[in-house]
């Protein structure tokens, strides 16, 4: 019983830490993607992050359409992908 509790609290901190990981992936993405570090995210530079990327998908991402992704709208383009691509995507 106390190793069920055990393991329980295991996936519970798992769950958690794994959250976490995925947010600071997601900033790290962000700065990455971010070429000229004007923090904010062109069609261009999100276009190396998501090689895939089509401009309705920008225009999507792109919630106050002035042209580029903010850190928020660009995690909203990697969750709108629903996944984290920017190492598959390495030419
Ligand atoms: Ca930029
Ligand atoms: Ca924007």
């Amino acid at each position: 019983m106390n190793k069920l509790a055990l393991l329980a609290a295991a996936a519970i901190t798992a769950a958690t830490f794994g959250s976490v990981a995925m947010a600071q992936d997601m900033e790290t993405a962000f700065v990455n993607a971010d070429g000229n570090k004007d923090k904010v995210v062109s069609y261009d530079e999100a276009q190396g992050a998501v090689s895939t990327l089509t401009p309705d998908q920008f225009a999507t991402a792109d919630a106050d359409a002035d042209g580029t992704l903010d850190e928020g709208e660009f995690i909203g383009l990697l969750t709108l992908f629903g996944t984290n691509d920017s190492s598959s995507s390495a030419m």
